[in-house]
């Protein structure tokens, strides 16, 4: 397996995991978002609730109330962009 395939079996893997916690187990919704982020970004402390409505809102990017693997995804993607800008 490549090195990419990996990395988005983990990303999937870190998605499922989450989102299967309640509703749709093939979106996260903004509670396991927060826990999401609370667990698996651990470094970036807590947000207010109102931080966490504007991020959930940039991730909502069809505005469903819901956060695809899609959109997830594309998110990761903008994250790593700007983590490994110099
Ligand atoms: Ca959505």
């Amino acid at each position: 397996m490549s090195q990419l395939m990996q990395a988005m079996d983990l990303l999937k893997a870190v998605f499922d995991k989450y989102a299967g916690k309640e509703g749709a187990k093939d979106t996260l919704t903004k509670k396991e978002l927060a826990e999401l982020l609370r667990i698996e970004f651990s470094g970036s402390g807590s947000q207010s609730k109102a931080e966490m409505d504007k991020f959930f809102g940039m991730l909502d990017n069809d505005g469903d109330g819901v956060v695809s693997f899609e959109e997830y995804v594309s998110f990761v993607a903008a994250l790593t962009v700007i983590s490994t800008e110099k």
